[in-house]
């Protein structure tokens, strides 16, 4: 199916700003949630798994059509802890309702990840709000279970690279697994919600220990408190990865740009843009306070 986005009728960059402002006021006043963390990574992590569904082949699941609302979605085993997410968006869909579901997820995420201190997202809107039965059929999203062949393939679904891959992973500087969601425990980093290099930092230098979840899951635990799955400790244990894991530790700055790329072509997968459909830069709340 050919995806061509429809930016909402007569909306403007400065309409989508206001959507961004309520999601990043909402991230700020709910500062509670998951013991102090707040709303960004899980937010972030919506946004993710909305547009980690794509198939390249025939150009279903991803971002456009905004069907993980739908329960078969929302449902998947693999989007366990996202209901939080959505909750949390809700509000702002009742706010907006002129908004796609996919511009909503989308959206959120880049206000989540630049709220977090993240790189600025360059984002476009128009994603169309498709039926129920465009739903893509649960086990598109990766089981972190597994090492680097198993990561390389995976991401070949969407025609990333190893230094895409690397980077897209990074994020995972923000927020925590949950036993009760994965069956993995604990946060990758120190500052759960500033979005840093912190992930390949630790990964690098942290003492690892291998061990078995109570629900029976491998990970990798540090004296300081940090973890690894699998699928992360793959990107030290491959060459090509570990090549981009040392770059990004070095390199903040370098982290950020590939990033950004690498999620700016996650979030627009498989969506034709009109050309006259504007690449709108949020202002942070903090910038439009000064
Ligand atoms: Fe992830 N991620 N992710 N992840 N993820 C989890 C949590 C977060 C995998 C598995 C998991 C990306 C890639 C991968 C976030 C962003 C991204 C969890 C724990 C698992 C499991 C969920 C829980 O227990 O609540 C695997 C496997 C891959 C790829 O191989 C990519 C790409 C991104 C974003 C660009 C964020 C953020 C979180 C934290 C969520 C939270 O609630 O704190």
């Amino acid at each position: 199916a050919l995806h061509v986005a429809h930016t909402e009728d007569g909306k403007k960059p400065e309409d989508f700003q206001k959507v961004y402002n309520a999601i990043a006021k909402k991230i700020r006043e709910e500062d509670d949630y998951d013991d102090g963390v707040g709303y960004g990574p899980v937010v972030l992590r919506l946004s993710w798994h909305c547009s980690g569904t794509w198939d390249k082949k025939d150009n279903s699941g991803g971002s456009f059509g905004g069907t993980y609302h739908y329960p078969k979605e929302m449902n998947d085993p693999a989007n366990a802890g996202l209901q939080n997410a959505s909750r949390f968006l809700e509000p702002i869909h009742k706010e907006f309702p002129w908004l796609s579901y996919g511009d909503l997820y989308t959206l959120g995420g880049v206000t989540a990840l630049q709220e977090m201190q993240g790189p600025k997202i360059p984002w476009r809107p128009g994603r169309v709000d498709l039926p129920e039965a465009d739903t893509p059929d649960n086990g598109r999203l990766p089981d972190a279970e597994n090492g680097a062949d198993y990561v390389r393939n995976f991401f070949k679904r969407f025609g990333f690279n190893d230094q895409e891959v690397v980077a897209l992973i990074g994020a995972h500087s923000v927020g925590e697994t949950h036993m009760e969601n994965s069956g993995y425990n604990g946060p990758w980093g120190a500052a759960e919600n500033v979005f840093t290099n912190q992930f390949y930092v630790n990964l690098l230098n942290e003492k690892w220990t291998r061990i078995t979840t109570e629900k029976g899951k491998t990970q990798y635990n540090s004296p300081d408190g940090f973890m690894m799955m699998p699928t992360d400790f793959a990107l030290k244990e491959d060459s090509n990865y570990l090549k981009y894991v040392k770059k990004y530790a070095e390199d903040q700055d370098a982290f950020f740009e590939d990033f950004k790329n690498a999620y700016v072509k996650l979030l627009e997968n498989g969506i034709e843009f009109p050309k006259d459909t504007p690449r709108i830069i949020f202002k942070t709340l903090d910038e439009q306070e000064d």
